[in-house]
C-alpha cells in the first residue's frame, strides 16, 4: 500500500492486526488495539508466506501431463510433479473442461468445493470458482456445511429457518442481565470463540462469559470435557457420554411434564404436535418412558443429577444452549429438535436471557449484538446444472455413479464425475473415514486444486494453481457477523508466480474465450470498489451509514455502531405470533412435523427422539473401545497454518495430541508423552499421549487439523479423519457424523517419522 501513510492493517476468520513490514515485505503483526483479547493464531500468516512449503509455480502431476488424464489416479498422493508455465497450464485446463463437457456433459464436473478460505470479501476462492463454473456451462455442486449440516435441515422444518436465527442469537447483554441458568451442551470453549466467518474485529466471547458469570447467571457444562468451560465460572460439569445428549433431553423433559413443571399457555399459543410428543415420553406409543433413570442408564448421569437439573430449569429463567458439534454425530438432527422442544416446554423463547441457542460455542459472533448489514457479495451467476449432493455425501457420490441418495424427502442420483475441482477448502481436513475418500478420489480423471502450500489436497491433486495469501493483494472483509469493516491491504508482493484466485479463474476464462463475461471489464481494484459501494448503498437503505471508500481506506477500518436494543432470538414471534408467524407449515414450533412424518424415514421420525448412534460407549459389544472426540483445534483454524510455529509448538513427540483419562490410561499401562496409535477398522493414526482427569473416563479427545500423512491406512501425523466414520446423519439431512466414534488405542511401537511439514514433494523443473 505505497499510497497510504498509516501502517497496513489486515483482518482474517481469527482476528484484526496491523501489519509490521520492512522493504515491502510484511514481518509480523499486532493485535488491533480495539481487540481486549486477541488471537495467538494470527502471526503464523506472515511465518509461512515464504517457508518451504510454498507453492510458487503452478504443477502438474507426472503421469497426467505423460499419459493425459486418467492416467494412474491411484497414484495421486505419492507421486511427483512437475512445473508448468501458467499459459501451458491455462491451455491444459481450458482443453479438458472442454473435452468433459463434450464427452459427459457439465454435470461430470463436481465444484462442490467446500471449506473456508480467505476472510476477504473479494477473493473468496469459491465464489471466483463458480462464477467462472457457470459461465462455462456449470456444474455438480453442494448443498450444507460440515459445521451443522443437520441443524441446517431439521431447524427450518420446526422454526421454519435456521440461517436467520443464527444469525441473531440472543446477546450476552441480555444473558448477563437476565438468565439465571446457562445449560450448555457441548460448553463454551473459548478456543472457538477466536473464529468468526469472513472476520473478526473485537473479541468478545470470553467477556460475555464472564459478565453472565459476574451477573449471577450459573453455568452447566454437559460435556465430556471439563475444558470445554472457563475454570473461573466455576460451571458444574455433566460429564455425558458422548453422542447421547437427546437422551438426556428427553429425560429432562419427562421430569418437566411428569412434575406439571411444563409452560401449557406457551405450548399451546406458539407450538403445535405437543400431545403427539407427549405419548412418546410417557411411553404410550413404544412402551418406554424416557424417565429420568431411563435416561441415566445411557447418558451415565445419575439420575438425580437430571432431576434436579430439570427442576432447577423451570425455576427461573434458563439458557438451553446447544454447540454446533451435537450436530456431528449420528442422529444430529435429534438433539437440536430436543433442545428446541424443551425450551418450547419451559416456555421461555423470546424471552430476554432464555429459550434456546445455537453455537454459543462455536464462534465469536454468537451473542455479539450487532446491526445486520446487507453487504453486496461477489456474483456467481447462475448455475445451469441442477444437480447437487448433500455435501459430506462426496466419497459416496465418486464410489458410486448412477445410485441415489435420499435427502429431505427427495432421491438424488449421484452424477458421473470426471473431473474434480477444489478452491478454498481442503477434503483431506474435512471429510470423514479418509482412507476410503483416498480410494474413491482415486476414480475422476481430472483433480485441479488452487492452493497457496503443498498441504494434503494439494498433493492429492494432478493440477495445483498457486494461489497468493491475504497479504499478497487488497481486498475489505465486511460480514454481516461482525460489526467492523477493515480493509486487508496487500503488503508483499505474491512469492513465485502465484496469483490472486480471481487472476487464475481471469488466465482460464481467455483461454476458452470467457474472459470479458467473466471480468465484465473490470480490474481487481475495480471489482472491489463496485462491491463496497453496492453494499454502502444496502446499508444507507437500512439507516446505516458507511464511510466511503477512500475515507476507509484512509483509516483502515470502521465499526458500525452497536444497536441500542438488545437482540432476543425469536422476540417477534412471541410478541405477535398471528401478525409475525414462522415459516413453518403450521406457523409455529413444531414439535411434530407432519412433513417430516411424511417422509417415512426409518432415522428420522415426526418428532425428536433417542435413536443409538451408529458408534457410542453403550453399543452392544463395544467392549474396550474408547468413544473419539476430534473437536475444533485451539492453535489453529482447522488445517490452516498447521506448519506455523504455533501448532507445531503443541504437539506431544511431533504428533497431534490425544488426551486420556488417568484409568483408561493406566488400563492400557501408557504413559504421559508416548506416542500411542488409535484404531478402529477403518483405519490408524499416530499421536502424542497426554493424561488428564479433564476428560471423563471412556473418552479421548484429538483435535482436528494435523495434515493428513498417510502410510498405508495410518496418519503418521495424527489425523483423526482416518478414524471417523462417513455415513449420514440420516436420510433427512445427510450431515457428517464424524463425533460418533469408537477407537481401541496401544502403544505405538516404531514409528515412520512425520515429513509433510518439512519437505515438499518432488518438483521437476521445465516440463
Ligand atoms: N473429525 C472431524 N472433522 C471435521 C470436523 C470435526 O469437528 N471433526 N469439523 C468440520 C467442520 S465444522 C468444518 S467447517 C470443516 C472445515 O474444513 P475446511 O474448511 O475444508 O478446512 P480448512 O483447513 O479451513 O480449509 C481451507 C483451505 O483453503 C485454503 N486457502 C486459504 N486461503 C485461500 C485462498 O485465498 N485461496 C485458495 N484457493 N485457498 C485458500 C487453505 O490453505 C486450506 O487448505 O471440517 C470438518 N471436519
Ligand atoms: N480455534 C478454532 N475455533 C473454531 C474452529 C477452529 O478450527 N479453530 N472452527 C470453527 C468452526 S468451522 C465451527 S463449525 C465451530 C464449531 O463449533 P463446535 O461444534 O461448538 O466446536 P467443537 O470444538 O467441535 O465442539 C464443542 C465441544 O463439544 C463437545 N462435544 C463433542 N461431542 C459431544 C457430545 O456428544 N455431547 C456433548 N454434550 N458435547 C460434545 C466437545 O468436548 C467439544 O469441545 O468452531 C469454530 N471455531
Ligand atoms: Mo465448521
Amino acid at each position: 500500500m505505497k499510497d497510504l501513510d498509516r501502517k497496513p492493517i489486515t483482518n482474517s476468520h481469527w482476528g484484526t492486526y496491523w501489519v509490521e513490514a520492512e522493504n515491502g515485505e510484511p514481518t509480523g503483526l499486532t493485535p488491533f488495539e480495539h481487540d481486549p483479547d486477541p488471537s495467538p493464531i494470527g502471526p503464523g500468516m506472515v511465518e509461512t508466506r515464504r517457508d518451504a512449503l510454498r507453492i510458487t509455480r503452478p504443477a502438474v502431476r507426472r503421469s497426467w501431463l505423460e499419459g493425459g488424464p486418467g492416467t494412474a489416479g491411484a497414484r495421486r498422493g505419492s507421486e511427483e510433479f512437475v512445473e508448468v508455465t501458467w499459459d501451458e497450464v491455462n491451455r491444459l485446463i481450458a482443453d479438458e473442461l472442454q473435452r468433459v463437457r463434450r464427452d459427459h456433459g457439465n454435470k461430470a464436473i463436481y465444484a462442490g468445493s467446500y471449506g473456508w478460505a480467505s476472510a476477504g470479501r473479494f477473493h473468496h476462492a469459491q465464489g471466483q470458482l463458480k462464477r467462472f463454473l457457470n459461465l462455462v456451462g456449470g456444474f455438480t455442486s453442494s448443498v450444507n456445511t460440515y459445521s451443522f449440516a443437520a441443524a441446517e435441515v431439521i431447524v427450518p422444518h420446526v422454526l421454519g429457518d435456521f440461517r436467520s436465527f443464527l444469525d441473531r442469537m440472543t446477546s450476552w447483554e441480555s444473558i448477563a442481565e437476565h438468565c439465571d441458568l446457562f445449560v450448555a451442551f457441548g460448553g463454551v470453549p473459548l478456543k472457538n470463540g477466536q473464529i468468526t466467518q469472513g472476520g473478526t474485529g473485537a473479541h468478545v466471547q470470553k467477556a460475555g462469559v464472564l459478565a453472565a458469570h459476574a451477573g449471577g447467571t450459573r453455568f452447566v457444562n454437559v460435556s465430556p470435557l471439563r475444558a470445554d468451560f472457563l475454570d473461573r465460572v466455576e460451571a458444574d460439569w455433566l460429564a455425558l457420554r458422548p453422542s447421547t445428549d437427546a437422551a438426556l433431553m428427553l429425560g429432562l423433559a419427562h421430569v418437566i411434564l411428569s412434575e406439571g413443571l411444563h409452560d401449557r399457555a406457551f405450548l399451546e399459543r406458539y407450538t403445535v404436535g405437543f400431545e403427539r410428543f407427549a405419548a412418546y415420553l410417557t411411553g404410550e406409543t413404544d412402551g418406554v418412558a424416557k424417565t429420568a433413570d431411563w435416561a441415566a442408564a445411557i447418558t451415565d448421569i445419575p439420575a438425580d443429577t437430571i432431576r434436579d437439573l430439570a427442576r432447577r430449569m423451570a425455576r427461573g429463567r434458563t439458557m438451553i444452549s446447544v454447540a454446533y458439534a451435537l450436530t456431528r454425530q449420528d442422529h444430529g438432527e435429534q438433539p437440536y429438535w430436543a433442545a428446541i422442544t424443551l425450551a418450547a416446554m419451559l416456555g421461555q423463547i423470546g424471552l430476554q436471557g432464555g429459550g434456546v441457542g445455537f453455537g454459543y460455542s462455536a464462534m465469536n459472533h454468537t451473542g455479539l449484538n450487532r446491526r445486520q448489514v446487507p453487504y453486496a457479495a461477489f456474483p456467481q451467476g447462475q448455475n445451469p446444472v441442477p444437480d447437487y449432493i448433500p455435501v459430506a455425501r462426496v466419497t459416496d457420490m465418486l464410489e458410486n455413479p448412477g445410485g441415489t441418495v435420499e435427502y429431505n424427502g427427495r432421491t438424488l442420483t449421484y452424477p458421473d464425475v470426471r473431473l474434480v475441482w477444489w478452491a478454498g477448502g481442503n477434503p483431506f481436513h474435512h471429510h470423514q473415514d479418509l482412507n476410503r475418500l483416498r480410494r474413491a478420489w482415486a476414480k475422476p480423471e481430472t483433480i485441479i486444486v488452487n492452493e497457496w502450500c503443498w498441504n494434503s489436497l494439494a498433493r492429492h491433486a494432478d493440477i495445483v494453481l498457486p494461489c497468493t495469501t491475504p497479504l499478497e493483494r487488497d481486498d475489505i472483509a465486511m460480514s454481516p457477523k461482525d460489526p467492523f469493516i477493515t480493509m486487508m491491504d496487500k503488503v508483499g508482493e505474491p512469492v513465485g508466480e502465484a496469483r490472486d484466485d480471481h487472476e487464475i479463474f481471469r488466465g482460464i476464462a481467455a483461454a476458452m474465450g470467457v474472459e470479458e463475461a467473466f471480468t465484465e471489464g473490470r480490474s481487481a481494484g475495480e471489482w472491489l470498489r463496485w462491491l463496497y459501494d453496492l453494499s454502502r448503498q444496502a446499508a444507507a437503505r437500512g439507516r446505516i451509514e458507511l464511510p466511503t471508500l477512500d475515507e476507509l481506506r484512509r483509516e483502515g477500518w470502521h465499526r458500525v455502531p452497536a444497536p441500542e436494543k438488545q437482540t432476543v432470538m425469536m422476540e417477534a414471534f412471541r410478541a405477535d405470533p398471528e401478525a409475525r408467524p414462522l415459516k413453518t407449515p403450521s406457523g409455529r414450533i413444531e414439535i411434530f412435523s407432519e412433513t417430516i412424518a411424511g417422509f417415512g424415514y426409518d432415522d428420522c421420525p415426526g418428532h425428536p427422539a433417542w435413536i443409538e448412534p451408529l458408534e457410542w460407549l453403550g453399543k452392544a459389544g463395544a467392549g474396550d473401545a474408547l468413544h473419539m472426540i476430534s473437536n475444533q483445534p485451539k492453535t489453529k483454524l482447522h488445517s490452516q497454518i498447521d506448519h506455523g510455529s504455533l501448532s507445531r509448538a503443541d504437539r506431544v513427540a511431533g504428533r497431534e495430541p490425544v488426551l486420556m483419562n488417568p484409568e483408561d490410561a493406566a488400563k492400557r499401562g501408557l504413559s504421559e508423552g508416548q506416542i500411542v496409535r488409535l484404531f478402529n477398522a477403518r483405519g490408524a493414526t499416530l499421536a502424542g499421549l497426554r493424561i488428564s482427569d479433564e476428560i471423563r473416563p471412556g473418552v479421548i479427545q484429538i483435535a482436528t487439523g494435523a495434515w493428513y500423512e498417510p502410510a498405508g491406512e495410518t496418519c503418521v501425523h495424527g489425523n483423526p479423519n482416518t478414524l471417523t466414520p462417513d455415513k449420514g446423519t440420516s436420510k433427512l439431512a445427510q450431515g457428517p457424523i464424524a463425533h460418533s466414534c469408537l477407537v481401541e488405542v496401544e502403544a505405538a511401537g516404531d514409528v515412520p517419522p512425520v515429513t509433510i511439514g518439512v519437505a515438499p514433494p518432488v518438483i521437476v523443473r521445465g516440463g
